[in-house]
């Protein structure tokens, strides 16, 4: 287990889609930092709360090393290494607290225009590339479905075109990456938006009532979607 700590680390994307609405939404909850010169690390001013700034991906690990003790990050990133974990065994270690409502987005099936999509029956034997492939494997598995998932970092939908899987599995908003590469959407997998991610247990120190006020100014000042 992680050493006590009476200071609370919040970690959140650097660079990206989520970067500015989660540090405005923390400045919103009446926290404030020092700049830092090597700008990874925050250290918090108002409160006894730092900022952590690193890639999403990275944000569920710290979570579970018990590094960070919340994080913002999209729930499509959270789920994923979720599903990751549980496929190979390890408990669950993080959890969404509070969804964020921004970072709004979709992970979908995505299928050459010119098919006639008639249900996930179509997909066996195919080749589906992605870079969710925990969450996608799973959806396939909870369905029957016997699909091949192609595991990509980046680029996924180009890869009909360059003929290295059939369809992909990828976030979506405007649409208009899919249209792009004369793709179409057919199924939804997840809805996704930003979240609050915290541990599964609180910690037992003055973390404890750090991480309470927070959630209770967050509930003050994220609109409830309708
Ligand atoms: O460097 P780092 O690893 O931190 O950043 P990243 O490149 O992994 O993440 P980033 O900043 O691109 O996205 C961060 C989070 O924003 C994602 O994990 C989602 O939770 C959320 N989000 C919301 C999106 C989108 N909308 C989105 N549209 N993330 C990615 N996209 C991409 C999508 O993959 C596709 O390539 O945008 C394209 C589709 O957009 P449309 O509008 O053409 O449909
Ligand atoms: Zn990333």
């Amino acid at each position: 287990t992680a050493p006590a700590r009476d200071r609370l680390r919040i970690a959140i994307q650097k660079n990206g889609r989520l970067a500015e609405p989660a540090r405005s939404l923390l400045t919103a909850c009446g926290l404030s930092w020092r700049q830092s010169r090597d700008k990874l690390f925050c250290y918090g001013e108002s409160l006894p709360v730092d900022l952590l700034l690193v890639r999403d991906d990275d944000i569920p690990g710290l979570i579970a090393d018990g590094v960070c003790d919340f994080g913002i990050v999209g729930r499509n990133e959270l789920d994923e290494q979720g599903a990751a974990r549980r496929r190979i065994g390890l408990p669950d270690a993080y959890q969404a607290l509070r969804g964020l409502n921004f970072g709004q987005c979709r992970l979908m099936l995505a299928v050459p225009e010119e098919w006639e999509w008639t249900g996930v029956e179509q997909l066996a034997g195919k080749r589906i590339a992605t870079s969710y492939p925990a969450i996608l494997a799973d959806w396939l598995a909870e369905r029957g479905v016997d699909a091949q998932v192609v595991e990509l970092s980046g680029s996924v939908e180009i890869a009909p075109r360059l003929g290295t899987a059939d369809l992909i599995c990828d976030l979506v908003s405007s649409g208009a990456t899919l249209a792009a590469n004369q793709l179409k959407p057919v199924e939804t997998l997840l809805e996704s938006e930003a979240v609050l991610a915290g541990p599964v247990r609180t910690p037992d120190d003055a973390r404890a009532g750090l991480m309470a006020m927070l959630l209770r100014r967050l509930d003050g000042v994220v609109k409830v979607q309708d």
